[in-house]
């Protein structure tokens, strides 16, 4: 290992000296990744099954039985400690709220039934983000809850929605960090509706009525989660994205885009400058579809980088909260979280050290042939001789090492579930 940290400082030496012929700073590069958060879905070591005791109306999304699911708070913030312990970000956690510890109905749930997760979050610098569960309970009428033709469900959950607003502002006074309170419900039908606008004028009236009081956006941030399809709502999605960006830009709401959650050849890199430019916060859901919106673990991908390639390139720091989100059971879960985080850390430093200046002079004087010919050439610049360097300054293990922790972590805890 000390022969390795040698060579992964005369790498950067090198790698040095190549980003700053390109006009890059490497020093400045690492010190704006410093300041990215990135808000880990702690429904990753659990299956999103939460701690209510309640399957009923699970939608059994997540695939696989790898052992060691987390069962309980104590574990899945044990969990998310060690993933974490294997980023080089700043973190938030986005927690539910089928993940409270007070053994309430979900639409009575408060901040005190969080009073673990704040305690943990506070004591360690994360922050915390916030989402309703509308979903694995027996109130929900099918998959529809603020949609429901049943007036008391509709009424059930669009409490839910408001107490949960109430808890995101609790919690973003008690970290002193922004809570983004996330809006997804999967409401929609497996075939053909007769009446689309029906339902979506329920959804309008719901939402006005959870988005009613007012909140400090110090603390707390809304946010809508629009969808193309789920299992079981393939023909019509009420909240689709269309809907939710209509409805986000003429109520001053934000928006939450799940990378996910469009046709597949879509660009969420594409929308955030369309989109950016009408709405205060952009929560956005970092995940990997394959073929669908599979919530396949995050990797190393054109997709991802292109994405913060964009988020550098353009102003969006005030704007733009970064998250994870996708699950996967077949593998160990806590190798799913530090995989996306690395992933997603690397994108970010690797477009921090991308020579944009460059490209952008060619653009604006319309040399087209510079532009094509450099972004191709700059995508082999010594990126990875940076990224190590800058695990290893933060004391975070380097590749097939982070495994090891993993594997470890695996037998001495994991394994005892
Ligand atoms: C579902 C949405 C949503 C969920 C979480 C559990 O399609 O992506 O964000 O993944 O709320
Ligand atoms: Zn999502």
């Amino acid at each position: 290992m000390r022969d390795y940290e040698d060579i992964v400082q005369k790498n950067y030496e090198l790698a040095r000296k190549i980003f700053a012929d390109w006009g890059i700073d490497t020093e400045k590069a690492m010190e704006r990744f410093s300041e990215l958060k990135m808000s880990v879905h702690c429904w990753q070591g659990d299956d999103v099954k939460g701690f209510e005791g309640d399957d009923a109306a699970s939608q059994n999304l997540v695939t696989g039985n790898y052992p060691g699911r987390a069962r309980c708070g104590d574990e899945l913030r044990q969990d998310l400690d060690m993933a974490m312990s294997l980023s080089p970000f700043k973190h938030k956690v986005n927690i539910h709220s089928f993940y409270q510890e007070g053994k309430k109905k979900r639409k009575e749930v408060t901040a005190a039934d969080f009073t673990k997760w704040i305690d943990w979050a506070v004591g360690k610098g994360y922050g915390l983000d916030f989402n309703c569960s509308f979903f694995t309970h027996k109130m929900m009428d099918g998959n529809l809850s603020l949609t429901s033709l049943k007036k008391e469900v509709r009424d059930y959950w669009i409490e839910a929605g408001q107490g949960a607003r109430e808890i995101a502002c609790e919690m973003g006074k008690a970290t002193g960090q922004v809570c983004i309170n996330d809006i997804w419900v999967p409401d929609g039908m497996k075939d053909i509706p007769a009446d689309r606008l029906h339902f979506r004028s329920l959804l309008i009236d719901a939402l006005d009525r959870i988005l009613e009081k007012k909140y400090d956006k110090k603390y707390m941030v809304d946010v809508l989660e629009g969808k193309l399809f789920s299992i079981g709502a393939e023909c019509y999605t009420v909240g689709s994205n269309d809907f939710y960006l209509a409805y986000a830009v003429k109520k001053g709401v934000g928006i939450c885009m799940d990378t996910g959650h469009y046709h597949l050849t879509e660009s969420v890199a594409d929308k955030l400058s369309a989109v950016a430019p009408f709405v205060d916060d952009i929560l956005l859901h970092i995940s990997r579809g394959v073929r669908w919106d599979s919530d396949h673990v995050v990797i190393q991908s054109d997709e991802l980088l292109t994405l913060f390639e964009e988020l550098t390139r353009g102003d969006y720091a005030n704007k733009v909260h970064l998250g994870l989100d996708y699950f996967d059971a077949s593998i160990n879960r806590v190798a799913a979280w530090a995989i996306g985080l690395r992933a997603a850390a690397k994108a970010a430093l690797t477009a921090l050290l991308q020579p944009f200046h460059i490209i952008k002079e060619a653009e604006m004087s319309y040399d087209y042939t510079s532009r094509l010919m450099l972004t191709d050439e700059m995508k082999n610049l010594p990126y990875n001789a940076v990224w190590e360097y800058m695990l290893l300054k933060k004391n975070i293990p380097l590749g097939r090492y982070a495994l090891e922790r993993i594997k470890r972590y695996e037998k001495d805890v994991l394994a005892n579930r």
